[in-house]
């Protein structure tokens, strides 16, 4: 056994991992104790990486037009169907859609190939959907992509706001190292605003339970505030800055007395000013926002708003200073700065940037080759899918990213691929909605198989590197993209044989005519030039990396000079504007999407990592119980939502963390997993006019009780496969897979009423074994024995009377007695449940598996600390991220048990607001 450093593939965090490794196998990870992002820390998704990994469910072979080829048929016909599209269409109406998932190496070349030698401006990828707000706010300030702040910053800072980010589930390491600062300076402050009470709220002396939308009204207000009480810092505005006449201008355009800003966010006028004083009175202020403020039709304009407060009072570029964009992917930042947008160049270089044209064609021209670089921007993410639509773009190449799900209007989007006439699409997984609109399917090697670097939120550089040999035929994104370069005759331009190569162009074109007068902030000149045994050495270092700065710049604008013509950074005039997805009696409530803390995007590799499923095993709706109530919910039924582009069915979750008037849904479930449960489908495309990201955080959608005949718990089998067509004969599907077995959630159309072995005959190969009913209840258990082992289990009845499933499950993986069971034995099969095990009931904690009856259990005992509670039962003593559950089923026992889990104590009783601690 050995083990080697590399970096983990989920958030922006950029932890690193120490992967142990026994021959080809990867057999566990750990965190890297001298990682400067983690320290040693791993969170619940980073620590699970090796259960996610093996061949099972990867692709493993090319596809085109859905027959296996060898490689050489797959890439010649990639670039054959290239080449027609532009002879017949011209270079333009060629397009890739790319992700923050890829590599930079993969990026580079990407990025290349399609502006500078396919000639077309088209190429955006997933970071508008995510990062693009934060991108075009950054530039209008400070003149650049640069995001100024460190890790270090948040733990430094007196004030830490967490605006529109979850951290305690999204970033969770660093919602860990913000806990820990937190505990050691007892006058640091967190305030949380958010319209939802989070888990992050753990941590928090104030909660702003703002209205959806409702930011730039806040931070305006905030910014005209501190001007009327004489808290701005004169000094740093006149020296650094310009623009903070037409700025405050812009926010006094509305009412500034605090009731009316309270009013118009919809929180509590006195809470409001304790956030403006606090704001206002500390300089080491970090406001560290993400999806709540981006995702916005006007996320750009919301983004400003929370920088001009920063310029306005000089919390920036100090020691735990500074507004803080914090990044969801793990290579969302180096997709930046290679130019992975579509109305990006490279490097930092825009289209419009002076000279830059004409610099990046003279610095990828080889061997007399020259690249026809597009001479404007191409089409943003959802307009690149329009045109799709629309004819005017006739191939796309998709790499490392799901658009038939993750953009909204998604159903749309499926309708545009399905007409387009060339659809490639690289991706390591074999079963996602997107491969279903594909012509060519490329299989891509995935984290633990590839090798080159990611950049996490703050900067760091640091190496991905690949351990394990790939899987099948799976190759490289970058070297599918030189073979084709190759067959499209401009191989010269893309001689790499290895990704350090592609690392050392990059690292001279950041450095390539960066003279002082028109300085570019990206780079990383001191890192051109590493032989192959360097970078693979390389340890994690935050760019700038210069001359000047071999070791990296942990912050940027220390000398108050920006990046702008005249060095000042610019507060930027907003004007507050509402969501424009609007709501209307037909669809009265306003939906907020997001993530869930065990699972990643579209689940394609947590989804494979039982315990990570455990958490949230369904697609679920939260909502306040108000409006559960007014349509005649209750607690975990079933429900659908309808918007204006499809519809969404999950299990209800009545919350007291959730404002009236607004539903939750989580971002994860594809087709894979569930029927109908894919919230692109219910949102409209509504675009932020500078940045093109779209609004994903407020949507309009009605409620309605799903009507259902019947609902069962199916248990089978892992190598066990349903027979008929179960998916299309249900109202509602969920899958989940345990360790040994997959479990199917169903529910019958209203009035279906089945005769139950009829019913298990068409699905399941073996009859039941064992049996029992409750004729009046409506109630079935029955079990299904072939060969000595159980095959299948199944329950009609609600989900809430499940068992744990922790002991059935491990029943699929031993004989079961077959045929000479004893009575005890059948009764304890059928229940699901050992007499003496104990049912630890839904999980709580994920490392160590630990449920939440076990959990009560223990805290009607009297472990009525999260202390306690981890010495007796191990919760909460490995990644931490369990602790705010923790807590509020420690808060929650104490009193008389709510119906409702998941809430915190405090958000029961004043859903807008917590007390100041
Ligand atoms: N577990 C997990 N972690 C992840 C990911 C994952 O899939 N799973 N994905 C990664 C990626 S790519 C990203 S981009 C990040 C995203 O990280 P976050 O931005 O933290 O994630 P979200 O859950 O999308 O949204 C954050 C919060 O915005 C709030 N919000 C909604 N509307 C508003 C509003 O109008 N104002 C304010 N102030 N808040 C609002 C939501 O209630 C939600 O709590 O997470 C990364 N980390
Ligand atoms: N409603 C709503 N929609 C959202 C959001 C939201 O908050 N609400 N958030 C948006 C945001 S911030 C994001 S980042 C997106 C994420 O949405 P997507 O990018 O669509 O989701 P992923 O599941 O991460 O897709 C990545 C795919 O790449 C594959 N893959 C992984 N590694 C590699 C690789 O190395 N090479 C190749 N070729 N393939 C690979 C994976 O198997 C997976 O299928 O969703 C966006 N959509
Ligand atoms: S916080 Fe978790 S998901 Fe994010 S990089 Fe670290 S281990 Fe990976
Ligand atoms: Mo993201």
């Amino acid at each position: 056994m050995h083990q080697a450093r590399t970096t983990c593939p989920y958030c922006g965090v950029g932890c690193g991992v120490l992967a142990r490794l026994e021959g080809d196998r990867l057999t566990g990870v750990d965190g890297d104790s001298d990682h400067p992002a983690n320290f040693g820390r791993l969170c619940v998704k980073g620590s699970a990486l090796h259960e996610t990994l093996g061949d099972h469910g990867r692709l493993l072979r090319p596809r085109v037009d859905g027959v296996e080829v060898d490689w050489d048929t797959a890439l010649d016909t990639v670039a054959e169907r290239l080449q027609a599209t532009r002879t017949a269409h011209g270079d333009q109406a060629v397009a890739a859609y790319l992700s923050g998932q890829l590599l930079t190496e993969d990026y580079y070349v990407a990025n290349k190939l399609f502006k500078g030698f396919l000639g077309t401006p088209h190429l955006d990828t997933n970071s508008r959907l995510c990062m693009a707000s934060a991108v075009a706010a950054h530039k209008r300030a400070f003149g650049a992509d640069a995001v100024p702040c460190s890790y270090e910053d948040l733990e430094e800072a007196e004030l830490v706001v967490l605006v529109g980010a979850n951290l305690a589930w999204n970033h969770p390491v660093l919602y860990q190292r913000l806990r820990t600062a937190k505990s050691r300076n007892p006058l640091m402050r967190v305030v949380v605003i958010d319209p939802r009470v989070t888990d992050s709220c753990e941590i928090a002396d104030l909660y702003l339970g703002v209205a959806p939308g409702s930011d730039a009204r806040l931070f305006n207000g905030l910014l005209a505030w501190m001007a009327d009480q004489g808290k701005l810092d004169r000094v740093y505005l006149e020296k650094h800055t310009q623009g903070l006449d037409e700025t405050l201008a812009a926010a006094r355009g509305d009412d500034t007395t605090l009731e009316a800003i309270a009013a118009d966010c919809d929180v509590d006028a006195e809470r409001l000013e304790t956030f403006f004083y606090w704001f206002a009175s500390q300089l080491h202020v970090v406001t560290l926002f993400s999806q709540g403020i981006n995702q916005s039709s006007s996320g750009t304009d919301k983004a400003n708003a929370i920088i001009n407060c920063h310029l306005a009072g000089g919390k920036l570029g100090l020691p735990g200073a500074g507004p803080f964009s914090i990044t969801g992917q793990p290579n969302a930042m180096g997709g930046r700065e290679v130019g992975g947008l579509a109305n990006q160049l490279a490097a930092h270089m825009d289209y419009h940037t002076p000279g830059a044209l004409d610099r990046v064609t003279r610095f990828w021209t080889t061997d007399g080759l020259v690249p026809t670089l597009p001479e404007g921007p191409g089409h943003k993410a959802v307009e690149l899918f329009a045109a799709i639509e629309r004819g005017e773009l006739r191939a796309v190449w998709i790499m490392a990213t799901n658009p038939a799900v993750s953009l909204p209007d998604a159903n749309r989007v499926r309708r545009a691929l399905a007409r387009c006439p060339l659809v490639i699409v690289s991706e390591c997984v074999a079963d996602t909605d997107l491969l279903a609109y594909a012509d060519i399917v490329l299989p891509a090697t995935g984290w633990s198989e590839k090798d080159g670097t990611v950049t996490n939120s703050e900067r760091c550089i640091s190496r991905q590197r690949g351990l394990l040999p790939p899987p099948g035929e799976a190759r490289h994104d970058w070297w599918i993209m030189v073979e084709v370069a190759r067959r499209l005759g401009v191989g010269e331009a893309f001689a790499y044989r290895h990704p350090g190569e592609i690392f050392d162009e990059h690292a001279r074109l950041s450095a390539f005519e960066n003279a002082a007068e028109s300085a570019r902030l990206f780079d990383i000149s001191a890192l051109a030039g590493l032989d192959r045994a360097a970078y693979d050495a390389l340890a994690p270092i935050q760019w700038p990396v210069t001359a000047d700065a071999p070791h990296g710049t942990a912050r940027l604008f220390e000398d108050g000079r920006f990046a702008t013509p005249d060095g000042r950074a610019h507060l930027v005039p907003v004007r507050p504007r509402g969501p424009e997805q609007s709501l209307s009696p037909a669809r009265p409530l306003r939906l907020n999407t997001g993530r869930v803390r065990d699972q990643w995007h579209t689940m394609t590799r947590t989804g494979r990592a039982p315990r990570l499923m455990n958490h949230r095993a369904e697609p679920f709706i939260e909502v306040a119980p108000e409006d559960a109530a007014a349509q005649g919910i209750e607690d975990q039924q079933l429900a659908r939502l309808s918007g204006a582009g499809g519809d969404y069915v999950g299990r209800v979750r009545l919350s007291r963390a959730q404002r009236r008037g607004e539903l939750f849904v989580p971002i994860h479930w594809t087709d894979q997993f569930s029927g109908t449960a894919r919230t692109g489908a219910l949102l409209e495309a509504h675009l932020d006019p500078v940045s093109g990201q779209p609004e994903l955080k407020q949507g309009a959608v009605a409620l309605a009780l799903l009507a259902a005949g019947w609902e069962a718990t199916l248990l089978v089998a892992d190598d066990l496969t349903l027979g008929g067509e179960i998916r299309g004969d249900v109202a509602y599907w969920a899958r989940i897979p345990l360790s040994h077995a997959e479990r199917w959630q169903l529910a019958g159309h209203p009035g279906d009423a089945p005769d139950w072995r009829t019913w298990l005959a068409a699905y399941l190969p073996t009859a039941p074994t064992l049996w029992s009913e409750d004729p009046d209840g409506g109630r079935w258990r029955a079990a299904g024995i072939a060969e000595g082992r159980l095959r299948w289990w199944l329950m009609v009845g609600p989900p809430a009377e499940l068992p744990g499933l922790a002991w059935l499950t491990e029943r699929f993986a031993e004989a079961a007695g077959g045929e000479g069971l004893d009575a005890g034995r059948r009764r304890r099969l059928l229940a699901g449940c050992d007499d003496g095990a104990g049912d630890s009931g839904p999980l709580v904690c994920s490392c160590h598996q630990v449920g939440q009856r076990a959990i009560v259990a223990a805290i009607r005992e009297g472990d009525a600390s999260v202390e306690a509670l981890g010495a007796r039962l191990a919760c909460g003593t490995q990644c931490g991220s369990c602790i705010p559950e923790l807590k509020s089923l420690i808060e929650e026992s104490a009193e008389p048990r709510a119906e409702e889990e998941g809430a915190h104590a405090f958000a029961k009783t004043q859903p807008n607001t917590i007390d100041v601690a």
